[in-house]
């Protein structure tokens, strides 16, 4: 159950949009009033705290938010973004996720850096957040499966940490390396796919400016079922191209052998990029819909659009490629 800000317990099921945009408001007056003491950052008014009007028990993760990636489409609430996931090693229901993955221990955590690489290492996680100043980006990030979300990010794009590597001339593309602990995992006991999860990037989309290494959301550190501590965000590509729970970042000369493709190289291309007019062999890409909004995957409502509504930052990076075959 959960509280509104005057204290009345009120379901989750009962907090509509309306309901959550007057909460913004009261805490708007209330942060006008002097109760919070400072002037309400664009980032707190995006926080976990204003869509749910209670603590989550995360840590707070403070970024300037990026001007260039303000919302332009209504935010995802924070109850669907971290109760509607895909996220296999705890199962393959939606609602798995937010309730087995609270196991997953998240501190100590490393990355290991190798392959094709000048400074090879193992970065502790905390040691990683810190080597670029945390941004908050609002990206829309939509499945394979035809819904769609709208979430503030916290993280580092991922340039800026490749640049630091120093990628040698034979590294050609990088792969991500999730965490497989069948302790820690139940899903990782059941075969439907061939764990670790891997997923990969040419080295020219990994250091677009838009792909994001992922900390957190709504203001505070990632959930667990959202992929914690470390997860890959990139937005033109389909859902699953963004790995959660990573552990080793690898440079590579060949293309990386990326879990999905493996599993079902006829539905699931290395590239992935959002493409309304390549259909999936078993359904429509041309319509998505976006998470706890009104409609379904049988009735979506918004139209998908080419590279997921980022073309203008992306669609060189395919200059020449023919994406009906390259999908
Ligand atoms: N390790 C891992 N990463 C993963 C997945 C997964 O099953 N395991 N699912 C992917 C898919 S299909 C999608 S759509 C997104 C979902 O992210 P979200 O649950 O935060 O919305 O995570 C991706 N990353
Ligand atoms: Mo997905």
């Amino acid at each position: 159950m959960k509280r509104s800000l005057l204290g009345t317990p009120i379901a989750a099921s009962e907090i509509t949009p309306r309901e959550i945009f007057e909460q913004r408001r009261t805490l708007i007056r209330a942060a006008a009033a002097g109760v919070f003491g400072a002037a309400l950052s664009p980032w707190f008014a995006r926080s976990a705290f204003a869509q749910t009007g209670a603590a989550t028990g995360l840590a707070k993760l403070a970024a300037k938010a990026n001007a260039q990636y303000l919302p332009k489409d209504k935010l995802t609430r924070y109850k669907d973004a971290t109760t509607y996931n895909n996220y296999y090693e705890f199962g393959t229901d939606k609602a798995d996720p937010a309730l087995h993955a609270q196991t997953l221990i998240t501190r100590p955590w490393t990355v290991a850096v190798e392959g094709h690489v000048k400074n090879p290492k193992v970065y502790d996680i905390d040691e990683l957040m810190k080597l670029a100043p945390l941004e908050e980006r609002v990206y829309r990030l939509r499945c394979v499966e035809g819904w769609a979300m709208v979430i503030p990010w916290t993280g580092v794009p991922l340039a800026q940490l490749i640049r630091r590597l120093e990628p040698t001339a034979d590294a050609k593309y990088v792969e991500f390396i999730t965490l497989a602990d069948q302790k820690q995992m139940p899903g990782v006991s059941v075969p439907v796919l061939a764990w670790p999860y891997v997923e990969g990037l040419r080295l020219d989309e990994a250091m677009n400016p838009l792909t994001l290494l992922a900390f957190g959301l709504y203001g505070e550190v990632l959930p667990k079922q959202n992929g914690a501590p470390v997860r890959l965000v990139v937005p033109w590509k389909y859902g699953f191209k963004s790995a959660k729970s990573i552990v080793r970042i690898r440079f590579t000369e060949t293309e990386p052998k990326t879990s999905w493709h493996v599993a079902a190289p006829s539905e699931y291309g290395f590239y992935a990029n959002v493409n309304p007019a390549v259909d999936h062999p078993r359904w429509s890409q041309a319509k998505e819909f976006r998470i706890g909004e009104s409609g379904d995957l049988f009735s979506p409502k918004v139209k998908t659009l080419p590279f997921n509504g980022y073309a203008e930052q992306v669609a060189s990076l395919y200059t020449g490629m023919d994406l009906k075959r390259f999908f």
